[in-house]
């Protein structure tokens, strides 16, 4: 433990990097209470359990971050359909977003919003462990170390906004509109350079922590024979600690209670059946219809504004892109050949379902409008607000379970799930499954 942020720069004799006459004043003026914020007693606090808190982030928030870009390009971010649609020099390398497996979306998005929700609590409990460092005085003793400060503000104020931010678009998505994938972009940017600054420069201060205590010995020890590490250069260990109230080992037991309740009302949102109730961080997507169409319904039928008489007799189906466009009513889409594939709807806030849909293939429309190789497609809803529109890649439109849906589970759709007609792709984000489908556009490019 002999290293310290100092040794970064060159220093003077009482530690301050250049400019000296800077640090020392700053260290010399202290804001009031400065002292008594200091005093943080918790004989737990120490490399040790900053350590291991760390590491099961360093391990695990990758995952998060990783699948949460990967949603990004899923939205198809070259049709400039993900959301932020602009997002300057941070664009990512995109490539058409695969449609094998069906479940990978699922996949992808189940584990962003899953882990992420069941981290909270050792992000909680991390930040606890490091608490005197946010109050330390001074703030900085040379250019380096207020690198690092800087790092530290963009890796903190990162991971809170993300959880606001995520926790928040689960819960209230269409009604805040776009402004939190926004912010949920360019906040998680902010934390990634703030993360990676932080690993290059904690991860051999990590290792020592993790040496300085045998993990078999904290499992052993009790809470009366629970003591202070010895102090470190860092100030995470008090200088004067308190009696302990809890061991390590509890300290422990409580951040993995505590993520294990999280993923108990997290888990239930993919799983479904008799735990979907528990899913209590996911209320949207509990709405039930009937059987055989009782899976989670997104928007209801009468949140679309849709006039129930434009899904009646009057409905029609619009296929474009080819010499002429083609029109069809639901009788002619059901004299044609009907596919049946067994496929999940994966919403970005977090929630699947998997049902068995029947349907006609989007590439036999395509080849009936005479556009038999499109690069894309251009679908669009009666709703006249929301997601009401998407453009599909041609690997989507083209692969043998891609449907035009008019069934699903052997009955019609419900007004709730997309009468007459929805989209319904393999591994496509579930906001891109668009209900109540007036046209499509076979396209070109
Ligand atoms: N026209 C239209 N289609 C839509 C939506 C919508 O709001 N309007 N919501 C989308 C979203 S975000 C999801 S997750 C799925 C949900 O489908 P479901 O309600 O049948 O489960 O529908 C998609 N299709
Ligand atoms: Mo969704």
């Amino acid at each position: 433990m002999e290293d310290d942020d100092r040794t970064a720069a060159p220093t003077d004799s009482a530690g301050y990097g250049f400019p000296a006459a800077l640090w020392r004043t700053i260290d010399k003026h202290p804001p009031p209470g400065a002292n008594r914020l200091q005093r943080w007693r918790s004989p737990l606090r120490g490399p040790w359990l900053t350590s291991v808190f760390g590491l099961v982030l360093l391990v695990t928030l990758p995952i998060v971050i990783i699948t949460g870009l990967l949603s990004y390009i899923a939205y198809g971010p070259q049709f400039g359909q993900a959301i932020p649609a602009d997002v300057g020099f941070l664009k990512l390398p995109t490539f058409a977003w695969p449609a094998n497996p069906s479940w990978l979306y699922r996949l992808t998005q189940g584990l962003h919003v899953g882990l992420g929700l069941v981290l909270i609590p050792v992000v909680l409990a991390k930040l606890w462990s490091v608490i005197p460092r946010f109050f330390a005085w001074p703030p900085s003793r040379s250019i380096a170390q207020l690198i690092e400060r800087v790092s530290l503000i963009m890796l903190v104020g990162g991971i809170l906004f993300e959880i606001v931010t995520g926790v928040l678009n689960i819960q209230y998505d269409y009604i805040f509109g776009f402004s939190f994938y926004t912010a949920h972009y360019f906040g998680a940017w902010v934390f990634i350079a703030g993360f990676v600054i932080h690993i290059v420069i904690k991860i051999p201060k990590m290792w020592s922590g993790l040496r300085s205590l045998s993990l078999r010995q904290v499992l052993r020890t009790k809470t009366a024979d629970t003591r202070a590490q010895p102090p470190d250069t860092d100030g995470l260990v008090a200088t004067d600690p308190a009696p302990p109230t809890v061991s390590r080992r509890g300290a422990l037991a409580l951040v993995g209670g505590g993520a294990l309740f999280m993923a108990v009302i997290t888990a239930g949102q993919t799983i479904g059946g008799f735990t979907r109730p528990a899913a209590l961080l996911l209320p949207r997507g509990r709405t039930l219809g009937d059987r055989p169409n009782d899976f989670q319904v997104n928007k209801t039928f009468a949140a679309s504004q849709i006039d129930p008489r434009a899904t009646g007799d009057a409905w029609r189906l619009t296929l474009t892109g080819g010499p002429t466009p083609v029109v069809l009513d639901r009788a002619a889409l059901a004299a044609m050949n009907q596919h049946t594939a067994e496929l999940p709807i994966a919403c970005v806030e977090g929630w699947s379902t998997t049902q068995v849909w029947t349907g006609v293939p989007l590439r036999d429309l395509a080849r009936l409008a005479g556009v038999p190789n499109p690069r894309s497609a251009y679908v669009r809803s009666l709703e006249r607000y929301g997601f009401n529109q998407a453009t599909l890649q041609d690997n989507q439109v083209l692969h043998p379970d891609a449907l035009l849906a008019l069934r699903v589970n052997g009955a019609d759709l419900s007004p709730n799930h997309g009468y007459p007609a929805r989209i319904i792709v393999p591994a496509l984000p579930g906001v891109h499954n668009t209900k109540w489908v007036a046209s499509i556009d076979f396209r070109a490019v």
